[in-house]
């Protein structure tokens, strides 16, 4: 079996190692996986007001991991909390991981979102609004992703998901909840823009997976739990990654094999893959468009409360 595997790699004219070692088995079907090219610790930040953030995707992420434009991994605890902030020309997703987040926009929308629910907020051409937190700890992900020129000016949209209305699957020691895109057979209610997979996975002590991820799509993992050594990513002889570290994956191949190495604990992490839309990217702060002109064009419009920002001039949050 190697040494056939070896031959065919050397008649190939490419003698290459990794599509052995990275094999990975899954419903007695073999899977190559993508390997890790980056690993990135998110590091403590301030945002908002007075609440501490760990930014694991930012700037220097943006290029590798298109459409992605953000991940923080927030813990907030009243007073502090995001006060009445706009957005244009992205989706954000707050994915409550403990206690609750109260939201309130300047068209009247307002709700709370409690551990295990997902709100996938489309900011499009503009939304103002705050991110309070309700309880005393109140821990989540958020993600931004980008929308593509032609839907960065919609109407906002907003799509709710309560913890039970997220579908959830398990096999041989692996929970997946499935937030956005399909895991295990099953798929996920909630429409996505820009293509997008967004799953949760917990693996008992042990247990290894296979996801398979389209493959031009960008993908990476954010590890929220792990034993010591216990977080294996690509390959099972990979070194191990430890909590708070976004891995960033190579494009290809049949998409990502995990693997829990802890004997004890259990690993939590989520990963997120997505097409890239390959378009330019001008940030300025909570606004992204594809030029300087349209950031400019932005604070304009938000300054003098114009296409979409009609109500900035009036509406504070209570
Ligand atoms: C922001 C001001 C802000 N990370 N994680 C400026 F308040 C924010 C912001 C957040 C945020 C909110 C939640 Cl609930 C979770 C977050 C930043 O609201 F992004 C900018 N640029
Ligand atoms: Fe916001």
């Amino acid at each position: 079996m190697r040494a056939a595997l070896n031959r065919a790699n050397f008649v190939g004219g490419l003698f290459s190692f990794r599509n052995i070692k990275s094999m990975s088995s899954s419903s007695s079907q073999n899977f190559v996986s993508r390997s890790v090219i980056k690993k990135v610790f998110a590091k403590l930040q301030k945002e908002g007001d007075g609440a501490v953030v760990r930014r694991g995707i930012s700037r220097s992420e943006q290029k590798l991991l298109d459409p992605f434009l953000m991940l923080d991994e927030f813990s907030v605890s009243p007073p502090a909390g995001f006060p009445d902030h706009p957005h244009r020309g992205f989706e954000t997703v707050t994915y409550v991981l403990e206690g609750g987040i109260t939201h309130q926009d300047f068209k009247g929308h307002k709700g709370t979102i409690y551990a295990g629910d997902v709100q996938w907020m489309t900011a499009g051409r503009g939304i103002i609004h705050s991110e309070m937190p309700e309880e005393e700890i109140n821990k989540g992900l958020q993600l931004w992703i980008n929308l593509s020129s032609n839907e960065k000016m919609i109407e906002p949209n907003y799509q709710e998901l309560s913890s039970s209305d997220i579908p959830k699957a398990e096999q041989n020691g692996v929970q997946v909840k499935i937030i956005a895109g399909e895991s295990m057979g099953i798929q996920s209610p909630v429409y996505t823009r820009t293509p997008t997979m967004f799953l949760d996975f917990i693996l008992d002590p042990g247990a290894q997976f296979h996801q398979n991820v389209p493959e031009s799509w960008n993908a990476f993992a954010y590890v929220l739990e792990s034993g010591e050594g216990g977080a294996v990513f690509g390959s099972s002889n990979a070194s191990p990654v430890s909590s708070h570290n976004v891995v960033v994956f190579e494009q290809g191949n049949d998409g990502v094999s995990v693997w829990n190495k802890s004997s004890s604990k259990k690993l939590r992490f989520v990963l997120i893959a997505g097409e890239p839309l390959g378009e330019p990217v001008v940030q300025y702060g909570p606004f992204v468009m594809n030029t300087q002109a349209e950031i400019d064009m932005t604070i304009e419009d938000y300054h003098y409360g114009k296409n979409g920002f009609e109500m900035a001039k009036y509406w504070r949050s209570q």
